[in-house]
């Protein structure tokens, strides 16, 4: 289905035209039928010519109700302009056109209608020129008329070529349909509509709400397009859904229904303002989808800056590329945006909203991985997506860790930094275990400690939790060296005669030093105040293994040559180990090696 929006002055024969289209009528309301005046948005369809079926969706013209009409021709992609043959170029029509000049709508017709009232010529001239300066130049410019048909072939035509040349959305999109209506059905409940611009909705499906004064969810309990039941539909299209769940009071004009978890509800957004400047003002109108909120305006780099940051009253799903445009009712005047960043940092500092615009002045409103990281550092994978990102093909260098996108830049910058910290850390505190990933992860501000542990490589390596230099690892300070070496020699005679506490005291070999050694393979600590040469565990199993099995503590203790005070704390490690395994009777047997 192709979803198509009028536009154009009051009076000028959008409902007449898009009637004579379809042979059906748009104007329900009775007071619009009296007053031969759209007030609501109409829908009314029919099927062209290769094109297939095409919605559309009809506005009204009164300048009193603009923000119904921004509301229709916000999510959709292609416009049929109307103006009148027998009335100059009026402000609304302006309106509308800058309207969709700043929503970059670049698909469109122009019928200049009322035809056999007035000489279409001057006015298809005319609206050729203003079309000509906006993004929809060269849209073909047909004269109509309703009553005698003249011309309605020809528009039919350059309707079907124009929608033949739109772009197919993708039916795995996720879904965000702005409702332009809501309303009650009785023994149905509550029904809204709006344009799906892509991916699928389907009956039974579950919907995020955003843009009202809190979030909410919604399920789908029935839909339909173009009068018809249906159980699923892709976009475009225009659809009516039958909602259900208590957060249907939540809904109205301008509040999104969204995939669940796949969109970023902010209220913070920067953009780049598209076309002429002028005044921006503090508090104007932001229209995106068909929602229309006052949004604060603060200018990023100066008086006559192309970029803004809007503050929102409540969270809208924005993504990078997103068009918009910020309205002075006042002044009638309107500005075009798009979305350079739905999730920008906070500006604290002086001069901080300057060095943004220096960050944002390169970005083009197109959602590109690289760039992405490359301006951020680190972010969260799932962020991306909800931003608009396609992460499928990763950049040269990022690293990926618990959930967390790094870019190789900052990849680089913290392998320097860790090196940096653990370095100066082992120089102060030598007999320390080393740095947690979680500690480095909190002093670089990095988010995840396993961002740490991704990029440890030679000469860093994880110990025991712990990340530590290969270098600064196999020295021990000077004066733990000396002890140790003592150490070697006393055990070079009796390996399992463990220092007693007096000598470890001579030796200055507390606990920290000793534990600090056993952590650089100097020594075997087997208990604290236990120390022995790194290969005696090994060693013992090799001696018991003479014994006769199994054996009892006394045995082991004779065999190896040592006191109760070493042998009990030895052979509990050995148990540890799996060397050694303890009977009921606290006898113990040599379990043979692991195959
Ligand atoms: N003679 C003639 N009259 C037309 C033609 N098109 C529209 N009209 C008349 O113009 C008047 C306004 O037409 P509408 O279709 O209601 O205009 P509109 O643009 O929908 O107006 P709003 O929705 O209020 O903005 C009606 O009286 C129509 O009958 C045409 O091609 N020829
Ligand atoms: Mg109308």
């Amino acid at each position: 289905m192709h979803v198509v929006a009028t536009a154009g002055h009051v009076d000028h024969g959008k409902t007449t035209l898009v009637d004579a289209l379809t042979g059906m009528h748009s104007d329900r309301l009775r007071e619009e039928r009296e007053r031969g005046l759209s007030i609501e948005l109409g829908y009314v369809w029919t099927t062209l010519p290769t094109v297939g079926e095409v919605a559309f969706v009809d506005v009204p013209g009164h300048e009193r109700f603009v923000t119904t009409m921004l509301a229709g021709i916000g999510p959709v992609p292609a416009a049929l302009l109307v103006v009148a043959a027998d009335d100059p170029w009026m402000p609304q029509a302006a309106e509308h056109l800058a309207a969709l000049d700043a929503l970059q709508v670049a698909h469109g017709v122009v019928a200049v209608t009322r035809a056999d009232l007035a000489d279409p010529r001057p006015m298809m001239e005319r609206a050729a020129a203003e079309v000509g300066r906006t993004t929809l130049r060269g849209a073909p410019v047909v004269p109509v008329s309703a009553p005698t048909g003249e011309g309605m072939g020809a528009l039919r035509s350059a309707l079907t070529e124009m929608l033949a040349g739109l772009a197919v959305p993708g039916p795995r999109d996720d879904v965000r349909l702005w409702v332009d209506r809501r309303f009650t059905i009785r023994g149905a409940g509550t029904v809204v509509t709006g344009t799906l611009p892509a991916g699928t909705l389907a009956h039974g499906d579950e919907l995020e709400i955003h843009g009202a004064e809190r979030s909410g969810t919604v399920r789908v309990r029935g839909m339909q397009a173009l009068g018809r039941s249906v159980d699923h539909l892709a976009g475009t299209a225009r659809v009516a859904l039958n909602l259900t769940g208590d957060d249907v009071t939540l809904l109205g004009r301008g509040t999104a229904l969204v995939t669940p978890g796949r969109w970023h509800p902010t209220t913070l957004v920067d953009c780049r303002l598209r076309g002429e400047r002028g005044r921006l003002p503090d508090l104007p109108l932001l229209h995106v989808g068909a929602a229309a909120v006052s949004a604060r305006t603060r200018l990023l780099a100066g008086e006559g800056g192309d970029l803004v940051r809007l503050s929102l009253p409540a969270p809208l799903p924005l993504r990078i590329g997103d068009r918009a445009l910020l309205r002075d009712p006042g002044r009638r005047q309107i500005w075009g945006l798009e979305v350079l960043d739905p999730d920008p940092p906070a500006l604290r500092r002086r001069g901080a909203a300057a060095a943004r615009a220096k960050a944002l002045a390169p970005l083009t409103g197109t959602a590109d991985l690289a760039s992405e990281l490359d301006r951020r550092g680190v972010i969260r994978i799932e962020l991306l997506h909800r931003i608009g990102v396609n992460t499928d093909v990763r950049p040269p260098g990022s690293v990926e860790a618990a959930g967390w996108l790094m870019s190789s830049a900052r990849a680089d910058e913290v392998v320097a930094g860790v090196s940096e910290l653990v370095t100066e850390h082992a120089a102060s505190h030598p007999l320390d275990p080393g740095m947690t990933p979680h500690v480095l992860a909190d002093r670089l501000g990095l988010p995840a400690p396993e961002l740490v542990t991704s990029v440890v490589a030679p000469p860093l390596r994880l110990r025991d939790g712990r990340v530590v230099s290969g270098a600064a690892e196999d020295a021990l300070p000077a004066e733990l060296e000396a002890a140790v070496r003592a150490l070697e020699d006393d055990l070079a005679e009796a390996p399992f005669a463990a220092p007693t506490a007096d000598r470890l005291a001579e030796l200055g070999l507390d606990d920290r030093r000793a534990a600090a050694a056993a952590r650089a393979g100097r020594l075997l600590r087997v208990a604290p105040g236990i120390v022995l040469f790194p290969g005696a565990a090994d060693l013992a199993a090799r001696w018991l293994a003479e014994l006769p099995q199994p054996f009892t503590t006394s045995e082991a203790r004779k065999r190896l040559g040592t006191s109760r005070r070493v042998a009990l704390p030895l052979l509990e490690h050995l148990d540890r180990l799996g060397l050694t395994r303890r009977l009921a009777d606290d006898r113990r047997e040599l379990r043979p090696p692991a195959k």
